[in-house]
């Protein structure tokens, strides 16, 4: 059977202020076509289907379109949709029994059974090859946040046990139990997850990262070795992790910041056979619309040259305005130059381009930075860092770790509105 693993489509996404939809509607058209041309079987979507809880109206009709369309040109196709740390997970709970009826499984929250406790029966979704047989058996893991896994008899920060990583191993522990007893022998074991993975093992608990939704990198060892499969989600760069090729992270299908421009925008095409797997390949995604940085990579040019560039970018002057290419413009002064912004303005103006980004850097010596030192944007920074600042305007050092844990549950409550 054929397996088609995507995730991170952050539908909804805004870029400085400008809307995808344009992109994503090209991305669903085209994930369409590739479903038909290699006879997709299942279709794992792994997570951040949409960019906020609250999804605007235009991102929930392209997900309605797009699964109408699906389910009409191929009616056996399985679908299972996993909520990630930026979906509201109760949202869509609320639409996944009138999708159920449509053969999409969708899962917010890990289900519970009536007396409160995790249902692992209620993750599993069965995947059917093009005979109708089931294949696969997809524990169907959703992001899950602190308040999602039990309560462990272990104190925080003993050392090289961490209470949050040992919980997320129970529930997958008891998914992959309940999965094995009805998996025959000819059927694949597919698991997902919507998290951050670490490649090495569980003892580098010092380089353990918090990301997003204040869960703990995890070691891929919480799943098991017979796993024919395991569809993350959650990073936006495609991988496979810890050197395993069978568990992965298909990445975004689109940049979702500019400095994934240069990202293999992708999904992945699996191939299972006899409980394993016997292929893959990734499909690039076709860019819908350009992203030119000048310079690019993260540099800063000066401003004659940035002009010039500007003004030698290859544009189509025949593209509608919702192909036209995002300019990011990074600039390095030597002086202030007070009307830099109208000169990078007047070099695209009338062109079909749209500036999304116009960054600068003082490069003056010493004395004259410390007077025009660059003002930080508060929207290039994370909550993390903004805590960081202000913790080191009032205090001598880092933030003690306890302090910076209850900053994370605060944050974190906060942006899944819990
Ligand atoms: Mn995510």
């Amino acid at each position: 059977m054929r397996l088609l693993h995507t995730a991170d489509w952050h539908l909804g996404q805004t870029l400085h202020g400008l809307t995808r939809e344009y992109e994503h509607s090209r991305f669903l058209d085209w994930l369409l076509d590739r479903i038909g041309e290699h006879a997709v079987d299942a279709l794992i979507i792994a997570g951040d289907l949409f960019d906020g809880q609250n999804p605007p109206i235009p991102s929930l009709m392209l997900f309605h379109r797009f699964l109408a369309s699906a389910k009409a040109r191929f009616p056996r196709l399985d679908v299972v949709v996993l909520a990630g740390n930026h979906d509201s997970a109760s949202r869509l709970d609320a639409s996944a029994p009138l999708l159920a009826a449509l053969g999409v499984a969708v899962i917010g929250a890990p289900p519970l059974r009536p007396d409160g406790r995790f249902d692992p029966a209620g993750l599993l979704v069965p995947l059917h090859d093009r005979d109708g047989l089931v294949a696969a058996r997809c524990v169907a893991m959703p992001h899950l946040r602190p308040a999602d896994l039990p309560a462990l008899p272990i104190e925080d920060g003993v050392e090289g046990v961490d209470p949050l990583i040992e919980g997320v191993r129970q529930l997958y522990d008891q998914a992959v139990t309940a999965a094995r007893a009805c998996l025959n022998a000819d059927e694949a074991l597919v698991l997902t997850g919507h998290c951050y993975m670490r490649g090495g093992a569980l003892s580098d608990l010092s380089e353990r990262k918090i990301l997003g939704g204040n869960l703990h990198a995890l070691p891929v060892d919480i799943f098991p070795a017979d796993a024919a499969y395991v569809a993350l989600g959650h990073l936006h760069r495609a991988q496979a992790v810890g050197g395993l090729e069978h568990v992965r992270y298909s990445g975004s299908p689109l940049p979702l910041a500019l400095d994934e421009e240069s990202y293999p925008h992708q999904v992945m095409l699996v191939e299972l056979a006899e409980g394993r797997m016997v292929g893959r390949q990734a499909l690039p995604v076709p860019r819908a619309v350009p992203i030119h940085r000048i310079p690019g990579g993260g540099r800063f040019a000066p401003p004659d040259a940035t002009l010039e560039a500007l003004r030698a970018l290859p544009l189509d002057a025949d593209a509608p305005r919702e192909r036209w290419p995002f300019v990011e413009v990074s600039v390095a002064l030597a002086s202030p130059r007070p009307a830099l912004r109208e000169e990078v303005e007047a070099a695209l103006a009338g062109r079909p381009a749209r500036l999304v980004k116009l960054a600068v850097r003082l490069t003056g010596d010493g004395a004259a930075l410390a007077d025009h030192a660059p003002a930080v944007e508060l929207s290039d920074l994370e909550p993390e860092d903004v805590f960081h600042r202000l913790y080191q305007r009032h205090h001598q050092g880092e933030p003690p770790p306890d302090l910076m844990a209850a900053f994370q549950q605060v944050l974190m409550s906060v942006q899944e509105g819990a």
